[in-house]
């Protein structure tokens, strides 16, 4: 077998990267460990920064999203029992679209299979290979047999726990990792969302997120301990524990049959380069932001239109000068990501080891957002997307 560009992973960053090679003109081969069931029903992120709308609108991909998509215009931080709203529309000129990670994986394998084009699910023993001659190889199982693919370039977007990134020699990574010591219990629920938009809550017993997927299905996450025991919490538990750290004078949570629950660990990590020979790492693959910014999804969507550039000046004129810069590109992005994502998440959560200035420092800041236009300015830029 042989192909252009040989896709490690069927996730956002694999299966957009696959579309727009494919408008270029582009051949590639996806492989993807799980079934194609599995990866259209995995409940991940939910926010779309208005470039990856608009992204996926100018490639063909918004039908569903224009009809399905709810635009969101602000987003709410609650603490001290208040409320204050961040309008991005009036801050930005810009919204977000809360339209699920799994739709999105839905539209873009639809697409793929409308065109025919290849996608293998359930791919065994991918391994990558010869990645700094000029025919990398991918080795791999399907349906019993053993099948190499010969590539040009290979795209390592096989997310945080794929085989790509420690199929680089030790040594030539730099690897900068923070573990943060909480997680998310997630859970999704058939009940109304309570207000229009996200609440982000900052309280004395941890943060609580206030998301949603439709209008009849909500999104809710608790900070909870990175080794919590999901068992431990009854349903009943979980209500009380969202309504006492989303309390404020007037609001109630509309309660519902729980029907998914998940645990989050929260980590920022970022490897250096994101290129070894012809193997190209993107998204999760090469960086892990903590869900507090709702990037994770976004920043697969740069990296992703960041290479599909390059690749295609690198097919039809021989010009490697964007793939050279791919790294470096992309990084440059990616670090002011994981700043806002780390800052989103140091403000809002509670610390065990915080002393009570560490907490006072924390509820300043919010305050300070709260009454300064400027400092709320920087949250909305940063939250509806930086430019591409
Ligand atoms: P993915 O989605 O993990 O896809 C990688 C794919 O590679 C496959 N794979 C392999 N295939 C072949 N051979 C192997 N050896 C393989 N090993 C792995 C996997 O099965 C998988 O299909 O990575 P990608 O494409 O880089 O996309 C990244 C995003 O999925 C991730 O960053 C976001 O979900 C993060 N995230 C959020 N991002 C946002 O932008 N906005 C949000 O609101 C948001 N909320 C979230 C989130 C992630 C969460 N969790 C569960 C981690 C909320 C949560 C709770
Ligand atoms: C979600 O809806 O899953 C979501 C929204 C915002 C975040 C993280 C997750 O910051």
């Amino acid at each position: 077998m042989r192909t252009q560009v040989g896709i490690v992973g069927a996730g956002p960053a694999g299966l957009l990267l696959a579309h727009l090679l494919h408008r270029a003109g582009i051949d590639s081969v996806v492989l993807e460990a799980r079934s194609r069931d599995y990866v259209e029903n995995r409940i991940r992120a939910g926010v779309l920064e208005h470039t990856t709308e608009d992204l996926l609108i100018s490639t063909g991909l918004g039908a569903r999203l224009r009809r399905e998509g709810l635009p969101h215009r602000g987003v709410h931080l609650r603490f001290g029992g208040r409320d204050h709203r961040i309008d991005f529309a009036a801050l930005t000129g810009r919204h977000v679209t809360v339209y699920s990670q799994h739709k999105v994986v839905q539209d873009l394998i639809a697409a793929r299979c409308a065109a025919d084009l290849p996608i293998l699910f359930e791919a065994t023993d991918v391994a990558v290979h010869d990645l700094t001659t000029d025919r990398p190889r991918i080795t791999f199982r399907h349906a019993g047999a053993a099948h190499e693919l010969a590539c040009d370039i290979i795209a390592g977007c096989d997310g945080f726990h794929g085989i790509c990134r420690s199929a680089i020699p030790p040594g030539v990574l730099r690897i900068f990792e923070r573990v943060y010591p909480f997680a998310w219990l997630g859970i999704l629920a058939e009940a109304a969302p309570a207000a229009d938009e996200l609440i982000y809550a900052s309280h004395d017993r941890g943060f609580a997120l206030l998301s949603m997927r439709s209008p009849e299905l909500v999104r809710l996450y608790l900070q909870c301990a990175p080794d919590e025991d999901l068992e431990a919490w009854s349903d009943d538990r979980i209500w009380a524990e969202l309504a006492a750290r989303s309390a404020r004078p007037g609001f109630a949570l509309n309660q519902g049959p729980i029907v998914q629950r998940s645990l989050t660990p929260m980590r920022s990590f970022v490897a250096e380069p994101m290129r070894h020979g012809r193997l190209f790492l993107a998204g999760d693959a090469a960086h892990i932001v903590p869900p507090t910014g709702a990037k994770g999804l976004n920043l697969a969507v740069a990296d992703v239109a960041v290479l599909a550039r390059g690749l295609e000046a690198f097919f039809r004129r021989g010009d490697p000068a964007g793939l050279d810069a791919y790294s470096a590109t992309c990084l440059d992005r990616v670090w002011k990501v994981q700043r806002f994502s780390w800052w989103m998440t140091s403000m809002l959560h509670r610390f065990d080891s915080h002393t009570p200035f560490e907490r006072h420092m924390q509820r300043a800041e919010l305050d300070y957002l709260a009454g300064s236009a400027a400092a709320s300015t920087a949250l909305a830029e940063n939250y509806v997307g930086l430019p591409l």
